[in-house]
């Protein structure tokens, strides 16, 4: 048995998670945490809320209430949204709990003490209009690298460039419109230059298990060699630098959102917290979107290793491209998109937007949503492959064996499910989701074709025994099948293992046990309703943006 620590990026507090943000970490970490579960793995599952930082302050201003009130009304809300979507988090938390600041101010003097910060005096972009320095994400203008317009404070989304605000050309405040100046101010270091040889060979020994994604995006950083990176920033929502002179800044929310994964922990397990992040017997495995790589491929290690605190490390970084809505982007501001409370107000269990959006996973590129293939997807392959192959075997054992499985001496389908088990469990320890779902849906066809081939409702007429191997066969495979899409549609899964009486937290150990003959079927209804063509219109309508 394996202790394995997975986590998905925490999503910031300050507005709605949408379906991207769901897919992109949260489930393909909730996934993941599920599969290896089954396998016998200890597994605890840590997500939470990224509360600090300018977007959250200013979202609070436009909402017209405290941040604290904000980040309390959005931590709820997420809650639902996960909740709702059944993610089987172990611990949830706050970047803002007591037990994160601690943590955070505690590696944070370790670095000081190492020799790791350093001071610098800069000049920074200043709003006089709104009176206050500008974070990166608060400035746009054009990438000195590649001139595309829309680059932000830190980094070019077209180029992939890490930027200084300053070398921005034209920027401009997104705060209030207007052209910010340049102003003096003082702020505090992370040398991760110095770093640098400790976090390439690090890197170079994990590599082989991240996204490829990730490796490049990683190794395009080591290229150009990494420079020191500001970890404070002036403004009040966020915790305060333990550091004679700086008691007016607050560390930037990049340095205290990731050692959170550590603080929640804590937050939810007090002292145990270090059985997790201490002991080196842990497998570390990390879920996000591609924007968040550098941050846990470079940065949260520096913090980590450079304090020299016994912390564990990323050992697999694994990241995902973009889902699209249509070809345009999920915008809240613009109505563009479905939110998590759409999803929960939309009448479609949350199964459902499960399995599309695990089919849909960008594990390489990017994807889009599409309502007529969400359509598609669910009709012909959730409700068409897997909802069928579950209701006739439900119902034939009625009709024709008084709902009680019958006997069986062989197991014809035993050498194929093996096989494409083997190639299910091989992709979900690489967490290739998307593919290892499609797998699933090949080990439910099987059933289906093996049904459509013996026909037992035309045996029965003269050889019931035959008949019953038939069903007997389909009924040990509804146990295979309750496993396999566990880690997806959990909801529909459980049932299918109500249906034959299968205790599914058991696991995959003993997947292939017969079910003892005679036993009685307990039917669950109807596991999926089939999409309306009109339900997808209206939904199409209500959702494309203003
Ligand atoms: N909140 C960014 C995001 O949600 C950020 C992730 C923090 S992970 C420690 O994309
Ligand atoms: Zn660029």
């Amino acid at each position: 048995m394996t202790k394995i620590l997975v986590t998905s990026a925490l999503p910031y507090v300050n507005n709605i998670p949408h379906l991207g943000n769901l897919i992109g970490s949260v489930l393909s970490a909730d996934c993941y945490a599920r599969y290896q579960r089954l396998r016998g793995n200890e597994v605890l599952y840590v997500l939470g809320t990224d509360e600090f930082g300018t977007t959250t302050e200013n979202k609070a201003r436009e909402e017209g209430i405290t941040v604290e009130e904000l980040v309390e009304k959005y931590f709820k809300i997420h809650k639902e949204v996960y909740d709702w979507f059944g993610t089987s988090y172990d611990c949830l938390g706050r970047t803002t709990s007591k037990e994160n600041r601690e943590v955070a101010k505690d590696i944070f003097l370790k670095l000081y003490k190492k020799g790791l910060i350093i001071e610098k005096e800069i000049e920074q972009l200043y709003s006089e209009k709104s009176e206050t320095f500008l974070s990166d994400r608060f400035v746009e203008g054009e990438c000195p690298h590649c001139n595309a317009k829309g680059a932000r404070g830190d980094q070019c989304d077209s180029c992939g460039h890490l930027i200084d605000q300053k070398e921005l050309i034209n920027p401009i405040s997104k705060l209030d419109g207007t052209k910010p100046i340049l102003k003096k101010t003082k702020h505090l270091y992370v040398d991760l230059k110095k770093l640098q040889p400790t976090l390439e060979k690090f890197f170079n020994e994990r590599k082989d298990k991240w996204s490829a994604q990730a490796v490049s995006i990683t190794q395009q950083w080591f290229k150009r060699g990494l420079e020191p990176r500001a970890i404070t920033r002036d403004l009040k929502w966020g915790i305060s630098v333990p550091l004679e002179g700086w008691e007016d800044k607050v560390f930037y929310s990049w340095f205290d959102a990731p050692i959170g994964y550590i603080g929640i922990t804590k937050e939810c397990l007090g002292d145990k917290y270090a059985s997790w992040w201490k002991d080196k017997d842990i497998l570390l495995y990390q879920f996000m979107g591609k924007d968040n790589v550098p941050f846990h491929s470079i940065m949260f290690p520096s913090y980590l290793i450079g304090c020299e605190d016994g912390y564990n490390i990323i050992d697999v970084l694994d990241s995902t491209a973009y889902i699209n809505y249509g070809n345009a982007k999920f915008s809240k501001s613009k109505g563009t998109g479905v939110f998590g409370d759409d999803a929960i107000k939309s009448g479609i269990a949350s199964d459902v937007w499960r399995y599309y959006l695990f089919r849909m996973r960008p594990e390489d590129n990017d994807t889009e949503f599409v309502w007529d293939d969400f359509y598609a997807k669910v009709n012909n392959e959730l409700v068409g492959n897997f909802g069928n192959f579950v209701n006739r075997v439900v119902s034939l054992t009625e009709k024709f064996f008084e709902g009680k499985k019958p006997a069986k001496k062989s197991s014809p389908l035993k050498t194929d499910v093996e096989k494409l088990l083997k190639e299910y469990f091989a992709l979900l320890d690489r967490s290739r989701e998307r593919d290892a779902l499609t797998k699933a849906n090949e080990i439910s066809s099987l059933g289906n074709k093996f049904l459509q081939d013996k026909e037992p409702w035309k045996l029965v007429k003269d050889n019931l025994a035959e008949a019953g191997e038939v069903i007997a066969e389909c009924i040990d495979l509804l146990k295979v099948l309750s496993l396999v899409y566990r880690p997806f549609i959990p909801s529909a899964a459980e049932k299918v293992a109500q249906i034959i009486g299968f205790d599914i937290k058991s696991g995959f150990e003993n997947a292939f046990d017969e079910i003892k003959d005679g036993t009685k079927l307990v039917p669950q209804g109807i596991l999926f309703e089939k999409l309306e063509k009109k339900q997808i219109d209206d939904f199409r309508k209500k959702f494309s943006g203003k």
